[in-house]
C-alpha cells in the first residue's frame, strides 16, 4: 500500500491524521557472519524492503498498535505508564517496545514523561528470513518514539547514537545481536554498501562493482532468532573458546567477544585461528569446561537461555569467527579492486563456514546454494543468522540465468538502499 492509501488507513483507526512518518529498511549482509557480536567488522547494504510507521501524538495515557496485516499481527494497547522492559518470547509489537524502551532508557525519562502515542505498522522484508526485518521494527519504533517524546527528527541525536541504542534495545527481546542489523538500516546512504566497526561504532561506504549484481533468494525455512536458543548459543560458545585462549595463554583479561581477546592475546585474527585449532577441544561438558575456566568466567558467557546448557561445541565456533573476520577486508579489497572472482570465492568460503564449523545452515538452503552455484554463480552464501531464510548470490551484469530468475525462491535484485528517514505529513 502506498504512503496516500496508509494515511486513509491511519485516518479509519484512529480518527484523525498520522503527523509522521518513519521508514526503515531491511539489510542483506554481504559478507562478515555472526562475527559483529564478536567486535568484528561486516559489510551489510540496505535493502528496498522495510518497514514503515505511520504515528500521531495521543492525548489518551496509551500506546495504541496496529498493523496492516491485522490477521497476523494483531493490534495490541498499551497502558501507561507502563514498566516494559522485555519480553521472551516476544510477540510482534515487543520489537516496538524495545525501540521505544531504548528511546525512554537515552532520556532518562520518569514514567510520568510517557507519552500516549497512536501506531499503525506495515511491513515488506520478509519475516525470520535473514534479511533483519526484526530491527528494521526496532529502529523505526526507536525513531518514532524520540519524535514524539522531544518534537525533535533528530535533535542532538546522531544516526551512530541512535544505532548503538537500538542494538542495544533490541536485546530487550532475548537475542544477544551484535548490532550490524541496526548501524546497516539506520547509517546506510543509498547505492553504496557499508564496512561497520564497532565499539566505538562507524562506518565507510563501499562501492560494489558495477558489473557486480547481488540476487536474494529464500530457502523456504524461516526461523524466529528470539523465540529459539540456537543462535545464543554460537554466542554464548564464541565466548567460551575466547575465555580458553585466554586462560591457556595466561593473561588476565575482562575480554569476552572474539576481537577483544585477540587483542589481549596480541595476535591477528589468523594467529588466533592457529591457535584456536590447537587449544580448545572440539566439544565439551559443562563439568569438564569447569576443570579448565572458572564459574565466573563461563558466567559471563551465558545469557537467560544458554545459562542451562551442558555441553558445547567450541573450535568450530573460534575457527569460523576469526576466518569470517579475515574475509571481511579481503572482500572490501576485492571490490576495490572489481575483482569478482575473488569476491566470489569468499562468498563461497564464508558459506562453507557457516554451514560446516557453525553449523548455521540446513539442508535446504545447502541445497538451495549448490544449485546457484551450478546455474553460474560467481558465490554464494547464506545471509544473516541462518538456520534457513535467505542466500545472497554474485553474478557478473548480464549473466544471470533465466532458471534464477524464473525460480520460485528467486526473491530480488538486490541495489544498496537508503537508510531510515522521518518525513513529517
Ligand atoms: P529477521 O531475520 O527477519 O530479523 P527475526 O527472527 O529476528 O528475523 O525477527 C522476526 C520477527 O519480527 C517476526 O517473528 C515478527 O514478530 C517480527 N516482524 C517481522 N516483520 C514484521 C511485520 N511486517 N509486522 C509485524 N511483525 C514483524
Ligand atoms: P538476523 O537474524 O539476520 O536479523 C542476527 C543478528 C545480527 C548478526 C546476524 C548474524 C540481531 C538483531 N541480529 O541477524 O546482529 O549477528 O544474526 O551475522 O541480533
Ligand atoms: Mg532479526
Amino acid at each position: 500500500m502506498d504512503l496516500e492509501g496508509l494515511k486513509v488507513k491511519f485516518h479509519e483507526l484512529y480518527e484523525k491524521p498520522a503527523q509522521i512518518c518513519v521508514r526503515c529498511p531491511g539489510r542483506v549482509n554481504l559478507i562478515g557472519e555472526h562475527i559483529d557480536y564478536h567486535g568484528y567488522d561486516v559489510l551489510p547494504m540496505a535493502i528496498e524492503a522495510c518497514c514503515i510507521i505511520l504515528s500521531a501524538p495521543s492525548e489518551s495515557n496509551q500506546i495504541r498498535i496496529s498493523n496492516l496485516d491485522d490477521k497476523n499481527y494483531p493490534s495490541t494497547t498499551i497502558s501507561l505508564p507502563s514498566d516494559w522492559k522485555g519480553a521472551t518470547p516476544p510477540k510482534w509489537f515487543d520489537y516496538l517496545l524495545s525501540g521505544w524502551r531504548g528511546i525512554l532508557d537515552l532520556l532518562k525519562s520518569e514514567d510520568q514523561d510517557q507519552k500516549g502515542m497512536d501506531l499503525l505498522v506495515t511491513g515488506s522484508v520478509p519475516e525470520s528470513s535473514g534479511l533483519s526485518s526484526s530491527s528494521s521494527l526496532v529502529c523505526a519504533a526507536a525513531l518514532t518514539t524520540y519524535f514524539h517524546q522531544t518534537g525533535k527528527s533528530f535533535g542532538e541525536l546522531t544516526k551512530e547514537a541512535l544505532a548503538e541504542l537500538c542494538a542495544k534495545a533490541e536485546r530487550y527481546v532475548g537475542t544477544m545481536g551484535g548490532g550490524m542489523d541496526q548501524a546497516s538500516e539506520i547509517l546506510s546512504n543509498a547505492g553504496q554498501a557499508l564496512q561497520i566497526s564497532f565499539n566505538p561504532l562507524s562506518s565507510v561506504p563501499v562501492s560494489l562493482p558495477e558489473n557486480a549484481v547481488f540476487v536474494v533468494m529464500h530457502c523456504g525455512e524461516r526461523v524466529n532468532k528470539a523465540a529459539t536458543s540456537c543462535f545464543n548459543q554460537r554466542v554464548t560458545e564464541g565466548k567460551i573458546c575466547g575465555q580458553i585462549l585466554l586462560k591457556h595463554a595466561n593473561v588476565k583479561s575482562d575480554a569476552v567477544r572474539l576481537k577483544d581477546v585477540s587483542a589481549a592475546l596480541g595476535k591477528n585474527p589468523e594467529e588466533c585461528k592457529q591457535l584456536v585449532d590447537t587449544v580448545v577441544p572440539e566439544e565439551i561438558s559443562k563439568e569438564d569446561l569447569l576443570k579448565i575456566v572458572d564459574e565466573q568466567a563461563l558466567d559471563k558467557c551465558l545469557s537467560h537461555n544458554t545459562k542451562d546448557m551442558t555441553s558445547f561445541t567450541l573450535k568450530r565456533r573460534g575457527l569460523h569467527v576469526y576466518g569470517e573476520a579475515s574475509r571481511v577486508d579481503q572482500f572490501h579489497r576485492a571490490c576495490e579492486a572489481g575483482d569478482l572472482n575473488l569476491m566470489g570465492k569468499l562468498l563461497d568460503e564464508g558459506h562453507q563456514s557457516l554451514s560446516k564449523l557453525y553449523e548455521a545452515s540446513t539442508e535446504v538452503m545447502d541445497e538451495m546454494v549448490g544449485f546457484c552455484k551450478d546455474q553460474g554463480a560467481l558465490g554464494a552464501r547464506l545471509t544473516g543468522a541462518g538456520w534457513g531464510g535467505c542466500a545472497v548470490i554474485l553474478f557478473e551484469k548480464g549473466k544471470i540465468p533465466e532458471s534464477i530468475l524464473e525460480d520460485k525462491r528467486f526473491l530480488f535484485i538486490s541495489s544498496p538502499a537508503s537508510g531510515i528517514s522521518l518525513q513529517k505529513i
